[in-house]
């Protein structure tokens, strides 16, 4: 019944996917036509027909890096450096890495801006609307696994990651730092595949995978891990990637003292079908998307056609996992002709509920306003 539901989704795909391309899409290699947001490196967003599969191909998902890609790393030569505070600094093969027990982690992606296009006041970035984010199959060895074997000194509170991209004019190198709580988690990997194969453009031979966190910790073409007992202060841990810990009045300045790192990510559920401002002819309309909550797993979506005043649940698809998002689908039949909001709502299984308006934030971080979208039903001639 629900592969039925979730079928009628996929079958309006391909006209779509060609306005995607008529819209300014663009082809990489490897990937399907994408909304272009920078070239040299792209960055790359997902256009909401390519949501219609529980795991996003690698030719669908997004792209974001903020230095150009590394050249690509020559598997036999890389090395995996294993310093700081840990008694026996070495590196590590890539051979050592696969020797590793493995392990799968299905998890969501996103971007902390994904949706910072619908913040008003603008706010200045990549003005991503509901595509910087997929979810994945990721394999690798725990990233405790990968500590200990340089025995970690007790007293470490953080790791500090590197990746192999390097420092670009005015663009400071990307360094990340996480607390050893998160890094020690059973589910925290250092995944060697991304549905099977690791892409250069997503972190080829080795990148982090933070389930339930922010992209932004989830560092590619990893180099260097370093055990430390404070935070990392480099530009993308500060002042990059925080939020106002006391909320701000919209479009007011950061005040630098107030700012706290962003970790877990909230609940959120987009509708990714039909596209806003699409037009129909009366009859049954497939409405659906995606529905996602950090840490915690989706309980309830639920649609409104009327502008919130009544919500209807939709159907789910059966995965009910932690750190991995559900699609959602309602068939939906207009009431009558002429023009419908669409209102989606998410609720996860810690009882949190997205809130009409997200928290404004100066780098419009961690947009999860109820998503919203207006279609037109004409008359039958
Ligand atoms: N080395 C490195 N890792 C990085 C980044 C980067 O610029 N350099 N960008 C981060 C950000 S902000 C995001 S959202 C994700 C995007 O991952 P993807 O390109 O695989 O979709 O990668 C993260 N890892
Ligand atoms: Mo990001």
């Amino acid at each position: 019944m629900l592969a039925a539901l979730f079928a009628a989704v996929t079958s309006v795909q391909p006209a779509a996917t060609q306005s995607v391309a008529a819209a300014g899409g663009v082809a990489i290699p490897g990937k399907r036509p994408m909304i272009l947001h920078n070239d040299r490196p792209e960055d790359l967003e997902s256009p909401g027909t390519y949501f219609d599969t529980w795991v996003t191909p690698v030719d669908s998902f997004f792209v974001r890096q903020h230095l150009p890609r590394p050249a690509r790393i020559d598997p036999a030569a890389y090395k995996l450096k294993l310093n700081g505070m840990v008694s026996n600094p070495k590196e590590v093969s890539l051979a050592e890495l696969q020797a590793l027990p493995q392990f799968t982690v299905p998890a969501t992606l996103e971007c902390t801006g994904n949706g910072r296009g619908f913040y008003l006041p603008k706010v200045p970035g990549i003005q991503w609307k509901r595509g910087a984010v997929g979810n994945a199959e990721w394999q690798g060895p725990r990233l405790s696994d990968v500590l200990k074997l340089a025995g970690p000194n007790d007293a470490a509170e953080f790791v500090e990651i590197d990746g192999a991209d390097t420092p670009v004019g005015q663009t400071p190198d990307f360094v990340r730092s996480m607390p050893m709580k998160k890094a020690m988690h059973p589910a925290t990997i250092l995944a060697l595949k991304m549905n099977g194969e690791m892409p250069q453009m997503h972190g080829f031979p080795a990148r982090l995978v933070v389930p339930g966190w922010d992209g932004t910790s989830w560092v590619k073409w990893v180099t260097r891990l370093t055990p430390q007992a404070k935070e990392s202060g480099g530009f993308f841990m500060n002042p990059g990637y925080r939020i106002p810990g006391i909320p701000l009045p919209p479009g007011t300045p950061a005040r630098p003292a107030e700012l706290e790192v962003i970790e877990g990510m909230p609940v959120k559920s987009s509708i990714m079908l039909p596209e806003d401002g699409s037009k129909f002819a009366m009859g049954a309309i497939p409405v659906g998307g995606i529905a996602w909550a950090g840490e915690e797993a989706i309980e309830r979506v639920e649609v409104s056609f009327d502008g919130g005043a009544r919500w209807q649940a939709a159907a789910l698809s059966p995965q009910k996992l932690h750190f991995a998002w559900r699609l959602w689908h309602v068939d939906w039949k207009p009431e009558g002709p002429g023009y419908h909001t669409i209102l989606s709502r998410a609720t996860d299984t810690a009882g949190r509920v997205q809130p009409f308006v997200p928290a404004w934030n100066p780098s419009g971080y961690l947009w999860n306003g109820i998503d919203r979208i207006g279609v037109t039903v004409e008359a039958k001639a």
